[in-house]
């Protein structure tokens, strides 16, 4: 059976590239998959976190998943802090991982910067808690955007040396999925980097709390190029702008680029612009209602959080106690 698993970090700031790259593909996979969604707080706090923000954050990003529709009776939604196999098995997994591989993690020196020294050791070892919250669900498939892959290649490679180290066959060969047409959404002020929740810009993201207003202030004021849009994929090419604005409808319309291409081809970004901003109301403001109403009822956010960590647990717990006997560590 394919057991889908996923995380994003409640840093704040979610924004429409966590929309479109992950959760909203989620919704599609919960049809006919057994899925585990995590908030992933440990890999949250490899940067500081203010406390009470962490809490508010963490509660934020179960209410953004319920109102985007994704179903937590049936699905496991938790914390990570809470279900204590996910340290564990990343300890053991730091002692499998190599250093020469996690200093290949793009995603490390985008963040470290040059202040690589400085940077703290969970920073650096996150890939290796990343493969213990998949492989502690024995996960199959990942649904990510594009910059999680090269994470998902070291879970890849610590799943196999770990089968090879102890000769057996233990942990699955995950798969990466990456869908949808917005797999990297790009920062509104910037088509070459990414829509981050750390852009200092707040102009750089459509967030998922944003009212109708700002959306369309932010649309409105996102960077373009001088020339009217193209009329195929092959000419977005060196037009990042254009690509991102693009490829951002196709998500939010669940149809192909290329017909976008050929629906709006030779307009001026001015016009498209303000379908796209009737669109990003339409798919993102019911959530953004949803979000609040939720957000009003943190007791009932907890209580989702505390019943999928109990899922959540029974699920690892097991698991755990086998990796423990694999490696040779005394346990129950
Ligand atoms: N720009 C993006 N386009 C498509 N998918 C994206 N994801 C993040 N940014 C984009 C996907 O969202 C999921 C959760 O991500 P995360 O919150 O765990 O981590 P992140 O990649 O660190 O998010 P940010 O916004 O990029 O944060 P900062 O600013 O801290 O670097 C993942 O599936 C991710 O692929």
């Amino acid at each position: 059976m394919d057991i889908i698993f996923s995380g994003i970090q409640p840093t704040g700031n979610l924004h429409l590239g966590n929309y479109l790259g992950a959760i909203r593909n989620w919704v599609q996979l919960q049809k006919d998959k057994f899925c585990i969604f995590c908030v992933v707080d440990l890999h949250a706090i490899t940067v500081w976190q203010a406390p009470d923000k962490l809490r508010q954050h963490t509660r934020e990003v179960v209410a953004a998943m319920i109102a985007s529709g994704i179903d937590s009776e049936k699905q496991i939604i938790f914390n990570q802090s809470r279900v204590s196999g996910h340290a564990e098995l990343a300890w053991i997994f730091n002692c499998v991982s190599r250093i020469g591989w996690l200093n290949r993690m793009t995603q490390f020196k985008e963040k470290a910067g040059r202040n690589r020294e400085n940077a703290s050791v969970g920073l650096f070892a996150y890939p290796n808690l990343m493969a213990a919250d998949i492989l502690l669900y024995k996960g199959t498939q990942v649904p990510v955007g594009a910059d999680q892959k090269q994470h998902l290649e070291l879970t890849r490679d610590i799943a196999q040396k770990f089968n090879s180290d102890f000769g057996i066959d233990f942990f699955p060969i995950v798969e990466p999925l990456i869908l949808g047409e917005a797999t990297r959404v790009m920062s509104l002020r910037d088509g070459m980097s990414k829509m981050s929740k750390s852009d200092p810009s707040e102009l750089s993201r459509v967030t998922m709390v944003d009212d109708s207003d700002l959306i369309s202030k932010k649309i409105r004021k996102a960077k373009t190029d001088p020339n009217p849009l193209p009329h195929d994929v092959r000419s977005l090419e060196g037009r990042p702008e254009a690509q991102n604005l693009m490829a951002i409808f196709a998500a939010l319309s669940d149809t192909k680029l290329e017909i976008v291409c050929e629906r709006f081809g030779g307009l001026p970004f001015s016009k498209f612009k303000e379908e796209l901003i009737d669109l990003a109301v339409a798919v993102l403001s019911p959530i953004q209602s949803e979000m609040v109403r939720l957000l009003n009822d943190p007791a009932e956010l907890d209580r989702i959080l505390s019943v999928g960590s109990e899922r959540a647990n029974a699920l690892a717990y097991p698991t755990m106690q086998e990796i423990k006997k694999i490696v040779g560590l005394l346990s129950e």
